[in-house]
């Protein structure tokens, strides 16, 4: 029968099929139901989840109190307008739960992630998820694929701590198109019995960040405006131009230039211990704590790692999030860069934290202020 659904599963794939099948993963464009034992999971209890919009993250133990137990998420994918720079520039977002990132999830290794997607009747493309931290069926995006209208409920065992992207993969070039409009979060996963440091000794954090670093190809009018589109697949085709030459007209945390600076700013306190997940769905990119360090870094994000120790700037892989802890020891406006420095000044990649507390002199002092060269 010819419903709606195939319609429009047909319309994406019919241009993304030939793409597809030329790298060997056709498999993602066939309709897939596995078929299994039944995992009896019975005898686990379940706990529901409000997720929360980044830099904020859920509240979460960080030792596990119980075995591992079935967490229930919920996300609505939500097509929306955003201004993402303070010139008024826009783009036709796709998003998880109306946020660039989505939010992070957060859970324990080998608890049972239960995540309900939600596309609703409003929105215009077919969408599904990706998680990095989930095995087999594309990360669950082969089992995910939902119209407008339509929900569907993804189960997998969160076997692997670390922090890992999610994002949408609907086929072919929708899978970055999609990926650079903004459909992209992460999950983290701790240990059961919470973080260590490289001694194996157990370490803790007061407060957890997440910041989602977004590369977006905004196309140009002949006047070299950024143009603006009054849906998403209006600005399909001038996106893709620009996607592929490969050089972003904007980098930000969290969606948009300004969106953790100033007012927005991060807030911490001398001797608090802080978290910052970092992800990019996409695009490398080097986190910077302008006069911080990252006291422990998991590079790659992957708990079952050693972490780094005093990095000074460390390195994410696109397509992948990373963890740093640092306690601040000074108060003061700290920026917190990708420190390629062009784009985080030019393209917009700056946050800040604002970290109250008192100074230490033993630690820094201005000698003397700045002022003429005595003449001699
Ligand atoms: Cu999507």
């Amino acid at each position: 029968m010819f419903t709606r659904r195939t319609a429009l599963l047909g319309a994406a794939f019919a241009a993304t099929a030939p793409v597809l099948l030329g790298r060997g993963i056709a498999a993602a464009s066939e309709s897939m139901t596995p078929v299994g034992l039944p995992a009896d999971l019975s005898t686990l209890t379940r706990r529901k989840v409000e997720l929360v919009r980044p830099p904020f993250v859920h509240e979460h133990e960080q030792v596990a109190g119980t075995g591992p137990q079935i967490i229930e998420f919920t996300m609505t994918i939500r097509e929306q307008k955003m201004v993402i720079d303070e010139e008024g520039t826009t783009i036709q977002a796709m998003t998880f739960d109306g946020s660039v990132p989505g939010p992070l999830m957060v859970v324990h290794q080998d608890d049972y992630v239960e995540l309900t997607l939600i596309n609703p009747e409003s929105n215009s493309m077919p969408h599904n998820i990706d998680f990095h931290a989930a095995t087999g069926a594309l990360g669950g995006g082969a089992l995910t694929l939902i119209n407008p209208g339509e929900q569907t409920t993804l189960r997998f065992r969160a076997t692997r701590p670390g922090t890992f992207v999610y994002h949408c993969a609907p086929g072919g070039p929708m899978i970055p198109w999609h990926v650079v409009s903004g459909m992209n979060g992460a999950i983290m996963i701790l240990p059961r019995d919470g973080l260590k440091n490289e001694k194996g000794e157990p370490i803790r954090y007061d407060k957890v960040v997440y910041v989602g670093e977004q590369d977006y190809y905004i196309p140009r009018d002949e006047d070299g405006n950024y143009k603006e589109y009054d849906s998403p697949g209006d600005g399909y085709s001038d996106m893709l131009e620009v996607m592929n030459g490969l050089i972003p007209t904007h980098e930000v945390f969290n969606g948009a230039v300004g969106a953790l600076t100033g007012d927005n700013a991060m807030t911490s306190k001398v001797g608090e211990t802080v978290l910052i997940v970092h992800s990019q769905a996409n695009r490398d990119t080097r986190p910077h704590l302008i006069g911080g360090h990252g006291d422990y870094v998991w590079e790659t994000g992957k708990f079952n790692n050693p972490p780094e120790k005093d990095n000074e700037t460390w390195f994410i892989r696109g397509g992948s999030a990373g963890a740093a802890m640092y306690t601040f020891l000074q108060p003061g406006v700290y920026a917190y860069v990708n420190h390629n420095l062009i784009e985080a000044v030019s393209l917009g990649a700056t946050a800040h934290f604002k970290v109250e507390g008192d100074w230490n002199n033993d630690l820094m002092e201005q000698v003397s202020a700045p002022g003429p060269i005595p003449r001699g």
